[in-house]
């Protein structure tokens, strides 16, 4: 099986303790004169860039967060001056401003490095035609495997989203061998074959990369079976890069964390004490290569285990576990992070103040879908449907202008909404 980087993908462990330390020192240094952010949390427990001798110092220093992030809209967090950033993306944010994310050339650079070892470990090479189904925009989605699978030579079919049709028609027509996609459209793909009557062994598919989401082991031997492919999962997010921080190999026992670039931690959700290895956790990740947007001790929200033994594939690089779930009531739908509290949020700005409103997450056919449901209630209430629909439609485009995601919006019964939280809106995965 092909390395992309031999030298650092199969480090000896000792070595890349040595090049993290080296790595975690230029980068505190960095934020702490650049980022007035991390200059007053390092102040604020009298911790001098100079003090961290080893990795374990790491542990002294303050997380950081979603919320922290978002305050800081928009370029608050950048470590280098605007005329050095060369490409900027968002991500969606909590309490309700976006996050901001700023990538120097040596970023992007790191990340179609990063972007080619996880489609090398998945088998890609220059022979193949690779179809990226992900979102080509603000959101860093397409643009990790974009660059790394040309940085490898293959030939690249930037489809994107949607247009369900077209994209099985080129899958045939081009001759695509590698599928880049979350696992829910990978599902609305083998739908649409289906319906087409496309055979999937008549295609030249042999591999689909998937991530974006939560998905499992029962979903990976279906689409195996129905797109007649290798599945394998890989993972990233925009805060730290974008996709490319880790991926599996065809041995399939954990993703490989570039752990070169981004030093892993798992704590315990509630008390942020570290866990120890193979012990589920959340994920927290410091950059340690990243110029424009630097993070130390950054808060995933999301729920892993991590091991460090060498996979017979020879990677000796940390392999983290599929990601269990969230630590926040963060939900994915479509492959886009939605905070319940940005939903009411606007909503509240529409109509005054926040409704008692209650969202359903759920799957029809192979597609997921979001409905809003807002508790009937005067001024809401039209005698002319005509009027009414208006205001749905209306509020289904504001949400849609605010999370990405255009929900179904329903006026129901008001006592037929229960209110667990006051701040947050009730959320059912009707999926599960
Ligand atoms: O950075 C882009 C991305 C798109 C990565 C497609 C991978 C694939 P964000 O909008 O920042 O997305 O969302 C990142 O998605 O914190 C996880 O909660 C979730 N996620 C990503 N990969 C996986 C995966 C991009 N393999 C958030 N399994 C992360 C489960 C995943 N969840």
């Amino acid at each position: 099986m092909a390395i992309f980087d031999q030298e650092r993908e199969q480090m000896e462990r000792g070595e890349l303790a040595q090049l993290q330390l080296e790595r975690l020192q230029a980068t505190l240094t960095r934020v702490y004169k650049n980022v007035k952010f991390y200059k007053k949390k390092f102040d604020g427990i009298g911790f001098l860039p100079d003090d961290c001798q080893s990795v374990e110092d790491l542990k002294q220093l303050p997380f950081t967060t979603r919320h922290d992030l978002a305050v800081s809209y928009p370029y608050e967090m950048f470590a280098v001056p605007l005329r050095e950033v060369v490409r900027i993306h968002s991500s969606t944010g909590s309490p309700g401003a976006p996050i901001v994310l700023g990538y120097t050339a040596r970023d992007l650079r790191t990340w179609a490095h990063l972007a080619a070892r996880v489609l090398t470990a998945a088998g890609v090479d220059r022979d193949d035609v690779v179809q990226v189904t992900l979102s080509y925009g603000l959101l860093t989605g397409a643009f990790g495997f974009h660059p790394g699978a040309e940085l490898l030579g293959a030939s690249v079919s930037p489809t994107g989203t949607g247009a369900t049709a077209r994209q099985v028609k080129i899958m045939r027509d081009y001759h695509t061998t590698v599928l880049v996609s979350t696992p829910s459209y990978a599902r609305v793909l083998t739908g649409e074959m289906e319906e087409q009557g496309v055979d999937p062994k008549s295609l030249h598919l042999k591999v689909a990369l998937l991530a974006g989401e939560p998905w499992t082991e029962a979903q990976r031997r279906e689409i195996e079976y129905a797109l007649y492919v290798t599945a394998l999962d890989y993972y990233g997010l925009s805060e730290a890069l974008g996709p490319g921080v880790a991926g599996e190999c065809k041995n399939r026992q954990g993703m490989h964390l570039n752990e070169d670039h981004f030093f892993p931690e798992v704590v315990d959700p509630q008390s942020g004490l570290p866990l120890p290895p193979g012990e589920l956790g959340e994920l927290v990740l410091t950059t340690l290569t990243r110029e424009a947007t630097p993070l130390v001790r950054f808060r995933t929200g999301d729920l892993c285990a991590l091991v460090q033994e060498r996979c017979p594939c020879g990677r000796t690089l940390a392999r983290m576990s599929r990601i269990y779930g969230r630590t926040d009531d963060v939900i994915i739908v479509k492959g886009i992070n939605i905070f319940p509290s940005r939903v009411g949020q606007i909503l509240a700005r529409i109509q005054g103040e926040e409704p008692a409103d209650q969202l359903a997450v759920g799957r029809e056919g192979h597609l997921d879908y979001l409905e809003v449901r807002i508790a009937v209630r005067e001024g809401l209430f039209f005698d002319k449907m005509t009027r009414q629909r208006e205001l749905l439609q209306q509020i289904a485009h504001k949400l849609a202008q605010g999370i990405g995601v255009t929900p179904r919006v329903k006026l129901v019964e008001p006592g037929s909404i229960s209110r667990e939280k006051e701040t947050s809106p009730l959320v059912i995965d009707l999926r599960r």
